[in-house]
């Protein structure tokens, strides 16, 4: 297997004749608004593993720590902006916008993220342009992971789902996201008076898929793969399957592969195109 090339002019020729086109998005799209990724800060929360606190065992084990886990996160979804590189990913998943640059193209984020940016990205730049003519030939965006802004109740005759951006979703919650940095012993914050179910008053949790369970879209999700052209992987360690999974399965089925990541990650030596640097620089230039 050859090198993979940096070359953003043979890869933009690539993008111009592509036909199905996806990209797989992780923390690292969103590091330059401001959300911490999985794995920098050796992926360490207070003095925890982040990804030991992302499963459902740890939510029942210790409700209160998960929850001051997910409300530190809520936070910073609730502080942050789309970037450049949400903006291009967003434009480019424009029809109109992404004729431009690759006529024949269609194209669908799949992000692990669940900040909800790329989502909020795509409403501000369809809100900038007049309505597409037809609606498009595919999902735009899938979250395949859920949002963090999402919260589920956990009685099994209930289920309730809702989106609830309030800040802080809870009173008892409130102020304990600065804890973070003075590193203070946490506060046990009573089963009580953590976030209840609106509609039956049970204990709600973040609406977001942990470690051990289905990721959202998967049927969707696996048909757009089996006819992609061209996988675009940014800002991922490429260390969570299913979504690690994609870029080989595309390669596998004659695809092309460009990863966008600051370091080196997981399976980047086999790919066609390799662009070392910020992705909120380095996807702008490509899709731009
Ligand atoms: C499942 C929500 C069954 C919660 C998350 C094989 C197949 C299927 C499953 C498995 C398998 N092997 C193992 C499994 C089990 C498991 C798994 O993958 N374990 C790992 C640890 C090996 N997977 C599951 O349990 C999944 N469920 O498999 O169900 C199934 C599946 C399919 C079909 C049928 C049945 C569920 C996994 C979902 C877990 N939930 N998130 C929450 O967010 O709290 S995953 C979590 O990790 C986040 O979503 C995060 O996005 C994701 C991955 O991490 P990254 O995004 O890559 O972030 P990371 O910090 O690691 O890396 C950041 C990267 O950005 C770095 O490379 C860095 O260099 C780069 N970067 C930083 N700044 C920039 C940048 N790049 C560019 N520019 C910058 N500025
Ligand atoms: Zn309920």
């Amino acid at each position: 297997m050859s090198t993979p090339s940096a070359d953003m002019a043979a890869f933009k020729e690539l993008l111009s004749s592509s036909k199905h086109v996806i990209a797989v998005a992780g923390a690292g799209l969103s590091a330059a608004s401001g959300i911490p990724t999985f794995r920098g800060a050796g992926g360490m929360w207070r003095k925890y593993d982040a990804m030991s606190l992302a499963t459902y065992i740890a939510f029942l084990s210790d409700p209160s720590r998960v929850w001051q886990f997910y409300h530190y996160r809520r936070e910073k979804a609730l502080a942050a902006q789309p970037n450049a590189a949400h903006i291009a990913l967003a434009k480019f998943s424009i029809e109109s916008i992404r004729k431009e640059i690759a006529p024949d193209a269609t194209f669908t984020l799949i992000t692990q993220n669940v900040d909800g940016l790329s989502t909020r990205a795509l409403e501000a730049v369809q809100s900038a342009l007049p309505a597409e003519s037809s609606p498009p030939s595919q999902p735009q965006i899938l979250e395949m992971h859920g949002r963090v802004l999402d919260v589920l109740c956990t009685s099994q005759t209930c289920g309730h789902r809702v989106t609830d951006p309030t800040s802080p979703i809870c009173a008892a919650l409130g102020g304990t996201e600065e804890l973070v940095e003075s590193g203070v012993i946490e506060p046990i914050v009573d089963k009580a008076d953590l976030p209840r179910c609106s509609q039956c008053g049970d204990l709600a949790r973040p609406d977001v898929v942990w470690f051990g369970e289905l990721p959202h879209h998967i049927p969707e999700i696996d048909k757009l793969v089996d006819k992609a052209t061209l996988c675009l992987v940014v800002g991922t360690s490429s260390m969570v399957y299913p979504a690690a999974s994609y870029q080989k399965k595309v390669r596998e089925q004659g695809g092309k592969v460009a990863v966008f990541n600051l370091e080196r990650s997981q399976g980047d030596s086999e790919v066609d195109f390799l662009f070392l640097g910020p992705c909120e620089e380095t996807i702008p230039q490509a899709l731009g």
